[in-house]
């Protein structure tokens, strides 16, 4: 049976206090499949939504970590600090923090390497700009930041890694990738990876659509055959629509 991951990006929104809200509401929802849904909140938000998400099935990441255990790096998350917190997941390689926060292919790799040895799970993000699609070199682009994402990265450790292609013009503009383009890039992720690595991570790798997913073109790209759920920014603001696509995937 194909597995599902539906998570919700909050991004840079919801204070502590509308989070808490918000997953009241979400248990009102009854959900079908909480066990293929998480939340992926601003660091203030973790340790309330934690509690507040206990026995529910739902689970909790964060959205960015320091690949450093600890030090002078003001500002920032340690792997440590999640971990204390119980988090699940932690997004990696946004492509707003590739592109506002300097967020660079090796950092990815240091940020993936420290997470997977602590036993949180990195939802990895790849994906390709505008001119890079024009220019119809969407795959060779994908292909260079999954090589260095997983560099050194041993099979056993990589077939945990979810992956969520983004297309960055699909990001916050109201563009969806259409089912077909969405799906192409999955499969091609999915292949890529069985490249990389052997041909068994392919049935055991999690490969998430984001970028514009919402109720009314959840279901048309959640049942292409190689795309296993979504990074959802927008719509999963708003409780109704981030558990009809949560049941879409049920
Ligand atoms: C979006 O859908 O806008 C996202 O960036 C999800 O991560």
């Amino acid at each position: 049976m194909k597995r599902f991951l539906i998570a919700g990006n909050w991004k840079m929104n919801k204070t502590t206090a509308q989070a808490v809200h918000y997953v009241h509401e979400l248990k009102a929802q009854k959900l079908t499949n909480p066990e293929s849904v998480a939340i992926i909140a601003p660091f203030t938000q973790l340790e309330a939504l934690k509690k507040e998400l206990e026995g529910t099935g739902i689970s909790l990441g964060a959205q960015n970590v320091h690949y450093e255990h600890s030090g002078a790096f003001t500002g920032e998350i340690s792997v440590d600090m999640l971990k204390e917190i119980g988090v699940d997941y932690c997004v990696v390689g946004h492509s707003e923090r590739r592109e506002y926060f300097n967020e660079t292919d090796e950092t990815v790799n240091r940020k993936l390497k420290v997470l997977l040895e602590e036993g949180i799970t990195p939802i990895l993000c790849v994906g390709e700009s505008l001119e890079v699609r024009e220019k119809k070199q969407e795959q060779a682009f994908v292909c260079g930041q999954l090589g260095e994402a997983f560099a050194g990265i041993p099979q056993e450790y990589a077939e945990k890694v979810v992956i969520a292609y983004e297309p960055i013009w699909a990001i916050g503009t109201g563009h969806t990738a259409t089912p077909e383009q969405a799906e192409e890039m999955c499969a091609f992720i999915r292949g890529m990876m069985q490249g990389l690595y052997d041909m068994s991570i392919g049935d055991k790798l999690i490969i998430q659509y984001g970028g514009s997913m919402k109720p009314g073109n959840a279901k048309e790209l959640l049942e292409k055959t190689d795309i296993n759920g979504g990074l959802i920014g927008g719509a999963s603001l708003k409780v109704k629509d981030f558990a009809e696509i949560a049941k879409t995937a049920a």
